[in-house]
């Protein structure tokens, strides 16, 4: 059984919008032939509830008794096929593998998870092939990949930060995940899930709970840190480019732990070691290279990632997390690495840099990402999808 399995529970499904739980015999199909769509729209009040829209949202028709053959269903209006499954509670549409995997991106405001996010989903897309595996963003999922990510890369303005919901807020109206299919070279196919929440929400244990829905029913955590939030850090930057160089962080990294800890713990109703693999990376790796005294001459942290050249290679993710776990307890991070070990039975550390340099006078340079698909290749290694 793969890292993934406590997901693909017998004949269960979560909903990837509204984080409910159903049988999959439960899901309802919407028709999408091109006459239904054109004359037999209805209002769906479940769908506009989810995402507080104005009462008059129209959808395609939702299907009475379908009958189901093959992964497509029988429309009882026009008589034709389908194979759109949506959600009984949300109506939203369901991926179109049957596992779906949800990432959770958590880390503090302007660690670089949106970053992250987008140029990780950039390099596995371009990249993919050389692992004989495929990406594939459908229309919903690419119209919101180009407006979040792929227009503000192309034009080298700096990603706005990620909008925080209001209590009682849908959080996901306002910041859809985004979901995309990658198949194998043995065409094993598997929905992933990213959510990339305001990095506020991990702010307070009681915001948190917003998001806990996310985070409890994620397949693994990718923890994204800010390594100028490690004191030493801070202050060897500020030493060599001057205070204003580094913003301060109001969470230490043991808070923002201990609240993904708890939140998690609560929602599982357990106080168990958690079994969610905890990817826990340091962004921004380039303030690290580019510093005289902070700088790791031979680590291997240095090197570029492997993995899209000669295949996933397992050993190089070991000699990373080790090299980095070396660096965190030279920089009095000792404590932070026994806090995570402790609460979660699989970690592995990892460093990336999502733009490659510094964001400079509101332009940021082209992207060449450093090793931000060394994470995700990890827990597809897990998965035994590569
Ligand atoms: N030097 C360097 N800076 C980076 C990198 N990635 C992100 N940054 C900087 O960090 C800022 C914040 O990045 P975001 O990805 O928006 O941060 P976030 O975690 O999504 O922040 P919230 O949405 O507020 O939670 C960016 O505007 C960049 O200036 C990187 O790889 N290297
Ligand atoms: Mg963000
Ligand atoms: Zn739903
Ligand atoms: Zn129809």
């Amino acid at each position: 059984m793969g890292l993934f399995s406590s997901i693909a529970n017998m004949g269960k499904a979560v909903c990837p919008y509204c984080f409910n739980s159903f049988k999959k015999s439960e899901a309802l199909w919407r028709c999408n032939s091109y006459q239904c769509k054109n004359t037999n729209i209805e209002q769906d009040e479940a769908y506009t509830k989810f995402y507080n829209l104005p009462v008059n949202q129209l959808q395609p028709h939702i299907i009475k008794m379908p009958k189901v053959k093959n992964g497509f269903a029988l429309c009882d209006l026009c008589g034709g096929m389908t194979n759109v499954k949506i959600c009984p509670h949300c109506h939203s549409n369901l991926p179109s593998t049957d596992e779906n995997i949800i990432i959770s991106i958590v880390g503090a405001p302007g660690a670089g998870k949106s970053y992250y996010v987008g140029t990780l989903l950039k390099q596995v897309q371009s990249k993919f092939p050389t692992l004989k595996c495929t990406m594939r963003l459908d229309g919903q999922n690419r119209k919101l990949y180009d407006t979040k990510f792929k227009n503000y890369f192309e034009s080298n303005k700096i990603l706005e930060k990620t909008k925080q919901t209001n209590p009682g807020e849908n959080i996901i109206s306002n910041n859809m995940p985004i979901l995309c299919t990658v198949t194998n070279s043995k065409q094993k196919a598997r929905t992933f899930t990213f959510f990339d929440a305001a990095g506020e929400n991990f702010d307070d244990e009681a915001i948190m709970r917003d998001v806990a829905p996310y985070i409890a029913n994620s397949s693994a955590i990718i923890l994204l840190l800010d390594p100028t939030d490690i004191p030493m850090v801070r202050n060897a930057i500020c030493d060599e480019k001057g205070k204003a160089a580094v913003e301060e962080n109001v969470i230490s990294y043991e808070d923002l732990l201990n609240n993904l800890i708890n939140v998690i713990k609560l929602a599982h109703a357990s106080n168990a070691q958690i079994e969610i693999p905890l990817a826990i990376c340091f962004s921004k790796w380039d303030l690290i290279e580019n510093s005289p005294s902070l700088r790791p001459e031979g680590s291997v942290t240095l090197t570029p990632s492997p993995h899209f050249v000669q295949g996933f290679s397992e050993s190089d993710c070991e000699n990373i997390s080790s090299d980095v776990e070396g660096l965190l307890n030279a920089w009095d991070q000792s404590n932070f690495i026994l806090q995570a070990r402790a609460a979660f039975k699989t970690v592995k550390f990892f460093v990336c840099s999502a733009i490659g340099a510094e964001a400079e006078m509101g332009k940021v340079p082209n992207i060449v990402s450093k090793r931000v698909e060394d994470p995700f290749l990890w827990l597809l290694n897990k998965n035994k999808l590569i």
